[in-house]
């Protein structure tokens, strides 16, 4: 499982601030539409008509917005379910959409074209840093189908300072499962969905299936990635076997930390559905296959852990991991300054690389399985020469999910070429390593601190 880099605490605050940030928008947008044209906001995505018409009911009746709204939110699929959840027949009308969908064509769609009567969801759950996020949901730009594809771009900006951003197709719009709504959908047992970058190489950490929380959750939270998009497009499937789809409100999503889209990022997605797949197997909980990067390049989707646990006198750390002068490998390494300060009084520091970042062995299900390996490999090199590393280490982080094994080597002397160091795996148990690298040292080795490099820290 992959998390967010950093804000998750946030989350929920944004969630439920979020919806009257969309609100607030439309109904801006609307007005100096209605002054400025005498018509109907030339914004025209399905999102803020939908908002328009859940969340502003009152202002469409004292304005003359309403007849021109409904008109055309009424060509829309998810205002008309969202309508139907707001009179509370949110159960009967889904099971009996299942039943068409099933019998008619065995898919049931998320998105395929602007205005496609069976759009089931709606893209109003922006999260994280919602002003990174621009959002088209008719680009006719190359679109997989139809005529009409949805458009996005994230600036990885970090405009409310949360560090990551995210859009879930809700069904209500904007609903966070303080209502009911979504539709039972047993009896699928896949999403799919079509994908492509602006350029190609385009990072998306995750997409996912369910995992809205609330008064009326979910019944699942399936996720898939990090993925690395392709400027062509491509098709991509969220294996949904065994798991539980009778309640659906969140039916896509993705999300992607701004560490991955440092220069902002563009791409497009279309034909969104759930499917049945009879000869779809039940996905077991495989390992990872090696080689497997703990760090390769600075943004590279495949670094796998975060380098978070910063320990002892952590004030007398840092960390570059865009390094660019004499990288090993790539355009960049890792560079870490140790000031030998004692910052803390504890006169040692070290540094873990986690998964998710900051799990002190308190976050379930995290991690990897990286059985497969038997070794972990990576190129160091001091500034200097000479630098003295008391230990270079795997796993060993304990609590309630704690590493299932701990491996190292030290000390370590330092040389000023770069030169490749290995940890013998063999014979451990790999199955749940969420601390993927750590270094260790003190102050009594390196007395006036030291400066060093790391480059392609690698399980093999
Ligand atoms: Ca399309
Ligand atoms: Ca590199």
């Amino acid at each position: 499982m992959i998390t967010v880099n950093g804000g998750m605490k946030g989350e929920e605050k944004v969630r439920k601030n979020l919806p009257y940030f969309i609100v607030i928008a439309a109904l801006t947008l609307l007005i100096i539409g209605v002054l400025s044209t005498g018509r109907e906001s030339p914004v025209s995505t399905e999102i803020e008509q939908s908002v328009t018409k859940m969340g502003m009911r009152e202002i469409e009746e004292e304005t003359s917005i309403a007849e021109e709204s409904s008109e055309t939110t009424a060509k829309s699929a998810f205002s008309l379910a969202a309508q139907n959840t707001s009179v509370e027949a949110a159960e009967e009308p889904a099971e009996a959409v299942l039943a068409t969908t099933t019998a008619a064509e065995g898919v049931f769609n998320v998105y395929t074209d602007k205005n496609a009567p069976d759009n089931h969801y709606a893209p109003s759950g922006w999260m994280g840093d919602f002003g990174d996020i621009s959002l088209d949901l008719e680009s006719m730009d190359s679109p997989h189908s139809g005529s009409t594809c949805i458009k996005i771009n994230y600036s990885g900006a970090a405009t409310q300072g949360a560090g990551w951003a995210g859009v879930y197709w809700q069904n209500p719009p904007n609903n966070w499962g303080e209502r009911k709504g979504g539709f039972d959908l047993t009896g699928y047992n896949k999403l799919t969905f079509w994908a492509r970058g602006e350029n190609g190489g385009e990072a998306i950490e995750k997409f996912k299936v369910g995992g809205v929380k609330g008064t009326y959750p979910d019944s699942l939270e399936v996720e898939m990635g990090p993925v690395e998009l392709s400027a062509e497009w491509r098709q991509y499937s969220v294996n949904l076997s065994n798991q539980d789809l009778s309640y659906v409100s969140g039916g896509f999503c993705w999300v992607s930390p701004a560490r991955l889209a440092p220069n902002g990022i563009t791409f497009y997605i279309d034909d969104v559905r759930f499917e049945y797949d009879p000869n779809l197997q039940v996905e077991e909980e495989t390992a990872e296959s090696v080689p497997f990067n703990v760090y390769a390049e600075r943004n590279s989707v495949n670094n796998h852990f975060i380098a978070s646990g910063w320990m002892g006198d952590y004030g007398d750390l840092e960390l570059d991991e865009s390094w660019t002068a004499d990288p090993h490998s790539g355009t960049t390494c890792i560079r870490i300054v140790y000031s030998g300060k004692v910052s803390q009084g504890a006169r040692w520091a070290g540094m873990y690389w986690q998964n998710p970042p900051n799990n002190w062995g308190h976050a379930k299900d995290a991690g990897f399985d990286l059985s497969a390996a038997t070794k972990l490999t990576f190129w160091a090199r001091g500034e200097n020469g000479g630098e003295r590393i008391e230990e270079f280490k795997m796993g060993g982080i304990s609590g309630d999910y704690p590493d299932s094994d701990a491996a190292g080597i030290g000390p370590v002397v330092l040389t000023p070429e770069w030169k490749q160091y290995s940890i013998d795996l063999a014979g451990k148990d790999l199955s749940y390593i969420i601390g993927g690298f750590c270094w260790a040292t003190n102050v009594d080795v390196n007395p006036e601190g030291c400066v060093f490099y790391l480059d392609d820290i690698t399980y093999e």
